[in-house]
C-alpha cells in the first residue's frame, strides 16, 4: 500500500488566517510517522503546494466576486497537477488542507484518474454557492458547485475544459448551515444530499447504505473522500473556522470513513478546515490525529479484507 501525502498551506479560501498552518502542525505532530507505524503503509509526503502570496489589501484586486481569486486559480491549478500525478505513483493520495476551497484542485486531478468518479462531501455546510450567491465571497464555500461546473467559468474550466463530476455522483453528508440562495441551487441539482434532516431520520449506516447502492447503480469506479472537520459539532472541533451545533462525534465520522473505505474504490482523500490558531490546548490537533491514524488503520483493514 502506497499512500502519497500532499500539503496545500493555505486560508485564502475561508479568509480566517490559520488554516496554513495545520499541514505543519500535522507533520509536526509526526502524523506520517504514526500513519507508517500501522504496518505496511509506504508513505511518500510529496511536501507543499507553493502558494502564490497576496497581501490582505489586494484580495478583491483580481476580481470582485471572490476573494484571493488569483492565488486561488494558482494554487488549485498545481494542486490538480500534484494530484494527478501522486496517483499514478500510489494506490491512495492525502491532501492536507488549508481550507475546503482546495477541494477544487484535488478533484480535478483525481477525476483524471476514474472514468466515472463519485465524491463524498462530508460537511456542515454546503459549499455549493456561486460567485453571485455567495454572501460572504469566500472560496471555500463555492468549490463543490464549481466541480460540477457552476461558478466563474475559469475556474469551472481549472486545468481541462468541461465539467469535473457528474452532480448525481456527488453524495453530500452532513449540512446543518447551508445559505438560502445554495439551498435553491442544491434543491434544483441532482445531488445527493444526506443533511441533518435526512441523517435524523434514517440514520448514518441507511446513509451508507444509499451511498454504495448508488455507486453500483451508477457503474462509479471511484470515489474522493473530502473532509470538512466542521461536520464534526463544534464542541468537539474548536479548532475550525466555522462551527455549527447540532454536529456529529468523532466516532460517527470514523464509521463514514471505514466504510467508505471499505468498498475498496476511495483512491483519494482531502482533510480541511483545521485551523491551529484557533485550537484550544492541541484538542482539536488530538482529534485529527486520532481521524488520520484511523484512517491509515482503514487503508490496511482495506487491504486484509481485499486478500
Ligand atoms: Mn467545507
Amino acid at each position: 500500500m502506497k499512500l502519497s501525502i500532499i500539503g496545500v498551506p493555505t486560508y485564502y479560501g475561508c479568509d480566517n488566517n490559520g488554516t496554513q498552518y495545520s499541514p505543519e502542525k500535522l507533520r509536526n505532530a509526526n502524523i506520517i510517522n504514526l500513519i507508517k507505524d500501522n504496518g505496511e503503509i509506504e508513505v511518500a509526503d510529496l511536501g507543499d503546494i507553493d502558494i502564490k502570496e497576496v497581501i490582505e489589501r489586494d484580495k478583491f484586486k483580481n476580481e470582485k466576486d471572490i476573494k484571493y481569486f488569483e492565488s486561488i486559480y494558482d494554487l488549485n491549478l498545481k494542486l490538480a497537477k500534484a494530484v494527478d500525478k501522486a496517483m499514478d505513483g500510489s494506490d491512495f493520495t492525502l491532501i492536507l488542507g488549508g481550507d475546503h476551497g482546495i477541494g477544487l484542485g484535488s478533484i480535478t486531478g483525481a477525476s483524471k484518474h476514474s472514468k466515472n468518479l463519485g465524491v463524498v462531501w462530508i460537511d456542515a455546510h454546503g459549499d455549493f454557492n456561486t460567485c453571485e450567491t455567495s454572501p460572504s465571497k469566500n472560496f471555500h464555500g463555492m468549490p463543490l458547485a464549481c466541480l460540477c461546473g457552476h461558478g466563474d467559468s475559469r475556474l469551472v474550466n481549472l486545468y481541462y475544459n468541461g465539467v469535473k463530476i457528474e452532480e448525481k455522483n456527488v453524495f453530500h453528508i452532513g449540512g446543518r448551515d447551508i445559505d438560502k440562495d445554495e439551498q435553491e441551487l442544491l434543491d434544483n441539482s441532482k445531488v445527493n444530499l444526506y443533511d441533518k434532516k435526512v441523517i435524523d431520520k434514517i440514520g448514518f449506516e441507511n446513509v451508507i447504505y444509499d451511498i454504495l447502492k448508488k455507486c453500483n447503480e451508477q457503474d462509479i469506479d471511484g470515489l474522493h473522500i473530502s473532509l470538512d472537520i466542521d461536520f464534526m459539532d463544534k464542541f468537539i472541533v474548536e479548532g475550525t473556522g466555522t462551527r455549527v451545533a447540532g454536529g456529529y462525534t468523532l466516532d460517527d465520522t470514523k464509521y463514514i470513513l471505514r466504510c467508505l473505505i471499505n468498498t475498496g474504490i476511495v483512491k483519494s482523500m482531502d482533510f480541511v478546515e483545521f485551523n491551529p490558531k484557533l485550537d484550544v490546548n492541541d484538542n482539536t490537533l488530538k482529534i485529527c490525529k486520532d481521524l488520520l491514524i484511523y484512517f491509515g488503520q482503514c487503508l490496511l483493514s482495506k487491504k486484509l479484507v481485499m486478500c
